[in-house]
Formats: C-alpha cells, sequence, structure tokens
C-alpha cells in the first residue's frame, strides 16, 4: 500500500523559516505525511531525484525521518543522503546539499525553538543551491497543501540510521553518512587551522555552548581534536531530545550559564553558543557581550584575515532590522551592502549571483557564501581567526572598531506569546497612521519619515510586500516593528532599535539606556505595554 488518501489540513503555511508547529501537532496521523507530499508535488515530483535529510536531534526527528525516507521512495526519489541518527546542523546540510549536487533537501528542526514532546517542531526545504525555499517555492508547498487528496508512503520497515553506509527501500537508495565530517573538512578550507591550534597551544581558553543541541559533535571535533581545545571547551556537547530542558537560543537571556561565566573573574578568553539546528551564533569575550549586528560589522572589517577570504568581499547583506554598523564598513571598503526582509532565504540570489561574500542579521545569524545558511561554528572561527591574527581581545577588537568606524547602539525587544488579535491591531493602527508621522514629534523625539519595508529582489525581481514598519527620528536613530514568523504561540513582537554614535565621545554608555528615548517615543506612539498590559519585554538582546 503506497497510496493513502487524506485530507487538506489548514494552516500549514511556511513562516520565516520553514514550517515551525507544536510536536505533538506535527504528531497528529497525517500531518507531516501532508506536508512533505505537498513539498514534493509543489518542485514537480521526488522522481529520480537526490535530497539530503537530517535535523537537530530534537524529539520526533527520528520518527520523521523515517516516514520521510518512505514518502521519498514511494514518491519515485533516487537518492536521500542522511545524516546518522537523522543527525545535521543546517549549515552542514546545506553544505551536503552543495558538495552532492542533492536536488534539495529537508531539514527537521524548530531551531531556537524548545523541543520535546510539549514544544515545537519543524521542516524546511532547502532548494538545490543549499539555501531555504524561496518564497514562490514556499508559496507552492502550501497551495499543494491546501489541495491534497493522498500521499505516497511506501510500507516497509523502519531504516537502520544508527549505522553508516548504504541501504534500500525499493529501488531507493538511503545512503547514511557521518554529519560531521564534510562540513568540517570545509572549515578547514577556509580557516588557518595552523594558526588557531597555535592560539589553543599557548593557552587560549573558551568556552563553547552547544545547548545540548546539534553544534555538540560538530564543535568538540573542531574545537576539541582538530584545534587542540582543552577537553570539555564545549559543554553541553551532547544533543539530546529535549535539550535536556534547554531553550537552544544563543542570546544572554537563554544562554544564561554561559553569560554567567563569561562575566565571572575566572572567565575564559571566548565564549561562544549556537541554537538549536547550528545556524545561530552568539560572540562573548571575558565579561564583554558582542551584539550580533556589532558581530557582523567586526567580520565585515577584518574577514579578509582568513585564508578563505583572502581576496576580500564581493559586498554584504543584512536584513532590514539589523543595524546599519555593517553599512559603514562597507562604504569603507567601497563594497556594496544590501538590505533585504527578514530570513535567510532572501539571502540565496544575492550569494548564488556573486553580489555578496557576508550576509548577516541581528538575530544572532552570519554566514558566508561557502553555504547557503547563516552558520554558527563558521562565525566562532571567524571570530578566533580574528584574534589569533591580531593578537587582541575580543573587548579591544570591539573598541577599536567603535573608534575607526562609530558605535551603532542596538536592541531588540521581544513581547512573546501575545493574543494574535492584540499585535495585529497594534500594527494595523500604525500602518494606518504612517503617512502622517513624518514631521511630528513623540515624547521629545522627531520623526523624520516612516514606512513599510518592501523589498524587490534584484536578481530575479521577486517583490515582498509588509516586510517591518519604520520609524526614522531626526538625527538617524530608528525603531523597527515586526511580527515574528517562527513562533508556534499567539504572536511575538520584535521592536528593534538603533541609534548612531559617530564618537569620539559616547561610544561606552550601556545600550539600553542609550535606546530608552527612542523606545519611550514608540510606547507613546504604539501604546505596546498600555494596550498589552504587560510591563516590558519578555527578551532583550
Ligand atoms: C527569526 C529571526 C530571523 C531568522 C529566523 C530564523 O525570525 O528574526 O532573523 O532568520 O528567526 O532563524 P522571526 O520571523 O521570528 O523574526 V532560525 O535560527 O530559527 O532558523
Ligand atoms: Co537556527
Amino acid at each position: 500500500m503506497m497510496r493513502h488518501p487524506t485530507q487538506a489540513i489548514a494552516g500549514q503555511k511556511p513562516g520565516t523559516s520553514g514550517l515551525r508547529k507544536k510536536t505533538r501537532v506535527f504528531m497528529t496521523p497525517g500531518y507531516l505525511e501532508n506536508f512533505v507530499q505537498a513539498t514534493f508535488d509543489a518542485i514537480g515530483g521526488a522522481e529520480g531525484k537526490t535530497f539530503v535529510l537530517g535535523g537537530d536531534g530534537r524529539y520526533f526527528g527520528l520518527e520523521a525521518a523515517q516516514v520521510i525516507l518512505k514518502m521519498a521512495a514511494a514518491n519515485g526519489a533516487a537518492r536521500v543522503i542522511v545524516g546518522q541518527g537523522a543527525w545535521l546542523s543546517t549549515p552542514a546540510a546545506s553544505h551536503l546539499i552543495r558538495l552532492r549536487r542533492a536536488d534539495g533537501g529537508l531539514i527537521l528542526s524548530a531551531s531556537h525553538n524548545p523541543g520535546g514532546p510539549d514544544e515545537d517542531f519543524g521542516v524546511k526545504y532547502n532548494t538545490a543551491n543549499g539555501g531555504p525555499a524561496p518564497e514562490v517555492v514556499t508559496e507552492a508547498i502550501f497551495a499543494a497543501t491546501l489541495e491534497i487528496t493522498e500521499y505516497r508512503k511506501a510500507d516497509t520497515a523502519d531504516i537502520d540510521l544508527a549505522s553508516l553506509g548504504e541501504k534500500r527501500i525499493g529501488a531507493m537508495v538511503v545512503e547514511v553518512v557521518d554529519p560531521v565530517s564534510a562540513y568540517a573538512d570545509l572549515m578547514e578550507t577556509l580557516f588557518d587551522f595552523k594558526a588557531l591550534r597555535s592560539l589553543f597551544h599557548a593557552g587560549f581558553s573558551a568556552r563553547i555552548d552547544s545547548m545540548n543541541a546539534i553544534t555538540g559533535p560538530y564543535a568538540v571535533e573542531i574545537f576539541e581534536h582538530r584545534l587542540g581545545a582543552a577537553p570539555g571547551s564545549v559543554v553541553h556537547a551532547r544533543p539530546l531530545p529535549d535539550f535536556g530542558g534547554m531553550h537552544p537560543d544563543p542570546n544572554p537571556t537563554w544562554a544564561h550559564e554561559l553569560m554567567a561565566a563569561m562575566m565571572a573573574p575566572d572567565a575564559p578568553d571566548f565564549g561562544a553558543a549556537s541554537d538549536g539546528d547550528g545556524d545561530r551564533n552568539m560572540i562573548l569575550g571575558r565579561g564583554t557581550y558582542v551584539s550580533p549586528s556589532d558581530s557582523l560589522a567586526v567580520i565585515a572589517a577584518q574577514m579578509q584575515l582568513a585564508p578563505g577570504y583572502a581576496g576580500g568581499l564581493k559586498g554584504v547583506a543584512r536584513s532590514m532590522p539589523t543595524s546599519a554598523a555593517v553599512d559603514r564598513v562597507a562604504e569603507a571598503l567601497g563594497i556594496a551592502c544590501y538590505e533585504t526582509p527578514t530570513g535567510w532565504k532572501f539571502f540565496g540570489n544575492l550569494l548564488d549571483a556573486g553580489r555578496v561574500t557576508l550576509c548577516g542579521e541581528e538575530s544572532f545569524g552570519t554566514g558566508s557564501d561557502h553555504v547557503r545558511e547563516k552558520d554558527g561554528l563558521w562565525a566562532v572561527l571567524m571570530w578566533l581567526s580574528i584574534l589569533a591574527a591580531t593578537g587582541k581581545s575580543v573587548a579591544e577588537v570591539l573598541a577599536e572598531h567603535w573608534v575607526r568606524f562609530g558605535r551603532t547602539y542596538y536592541s531588540r525587544h521581544d513581547y512573546e506569546a501575545m493574543p494574535i488579535a492584540t499585535a495585529e491591531a497594534m500594527l494595523a493602527d500604525l500602518r494606518a497612521g504612517l503617512g502622517a508621522l513624518a514631521g511630528r514629534s513623540v515624547a521629545g523625539l522627531r520623526i523624520f519619515s516612516a514606512d513599510e519595508f518592501a523589498y524587490t529582489d534584484p536578481v530575479d525581481g521577486a517583490v515582498s510586500e509588509g516586510q517591518g514598519l519604520r520609524l526614522l527620528f531626526e538625527g538617524g536613530a530608528r525603531a523597527v516593528l515586526r511580527l515574528s514568523g517562527t513562533g508556534t504561540e499567539g504572536a511575538t513582537l520584535r521592536l528593534y532599535l538603533e541609534r548612531y554614535a559617530p564618537g569620539p565621545d559616547g561610544l561606552a554608555d550601556d545600550p539600553q539606556a542609550a535606546l530608552a528615548p527612542i523606545a519611550q517615543a514608540v510606547e507613546a506612539l504604539v501604546g505596546i505595554c498600555r494596550r498589552s498590559g504587560r510591563k516590558g519585554p519578555d527578551v532583550v538582546t
């Protein structure tokens, strides 16, 4: 029995990064099957194709991988390359798709969302370039979920994913590969591992927190085995189905153990954390937190120190809510700087067209043209390369960057699990009044312009509207508001705040204090707390 009648399920609309729902929703009979069949249907079928499959090790990942393998076989796929134990970090999956010239890949992860039977699960389809499917594809998948009447799935026993090698489901080959080695090899081609080994050999200390998620095995192999970091430098290194109760979102709130260790008097020289699927990174030095937008700018300014980028950068791209710190570096380097909507899928065309080498988002995402996803451990290796080449500390690198380019104070305030109607009404009201805001003063700040961000892809002309409401204040300060597209509960309202200080004075202020006037102006105008009854944001990064 290969063909299974089914009925369309409402709400299977991929968000910023794939379809994310509560795990129990994904576990209801037919839910995963419908979405996977719709994906195969939307890409013109799976017949004769090769796919990559893997995920971040979260609860239900193994079961989902078995379902997808049987469905790929029944849909006529030729081969599925799957990480051992159904493990693959998102950047490693992107690399494997490219390396093996696969037609696409399925990544099983809800990324930075917690995992477990009562938490989140997700599925994302990546195309042959290794990157997240662009909007035309995700829209076609969603349309197919609404028309589906049957799915195909082979009736066979589960495949052994614990041992390496080739297996078969009917005519389809299931190739179980080591999830780590190809990715670690790629990193060796980009960075000077000899120099990094010397750094650790000289006593440099690091704490890399994998948060019981997928980067553990990668980080142990790269930092401890290949680079000689002290055993135990990688903490929470074992991927666990529920991440051991951790919330694998590398920010000061959720990676608080690492934060505490790095702010302690005996802190190591360097600290970093990654998210569930390994595409995000947080960078820390002893007593120092690096804001992701600053990290992107520092990397842009110093990237040619790594051998893989010695030829310089073609251009850079950042998501719209990301701070303009990197723009100032691009200007100094005389290279193009693109501003895209939120979500890595919007960088794909720019990377494929060779217009940019480096991309980044304020949400702890940085990456280059080596893959088509953001890459947490890549960012860690890039920072280590900068420290090794300059002999400076994280704090010194940051301070010198600000002296040279000025400092862009930046913060994101998240209001989570709000009633959807309340959040939508706030933004609708703001949107309705946008036209009348220019020239008005709120809470002592004069609004220079206000608009809603829309993007026309410079490569294929695709238009994406409704990508965030922007308020520009006189003097270059900025606030952006948008709703999250990755949550699974209610609405998450994100408020992004930014202010530029050219220096030489005023480079060492507390970011929250520096941005408070803008936050107050937004509260006066939008009334986030007033209208929701909240006292303040749930997460501040
Ligand atoms: C968030 C971030 C966005 C990121 C996306 C996926 O989206 O803001 O920058 O690309 O997560 O990251 P949203 O729509 O919730 O703001 V990951 O690491 O969850 O794949
Ligand atoms: Co992620």
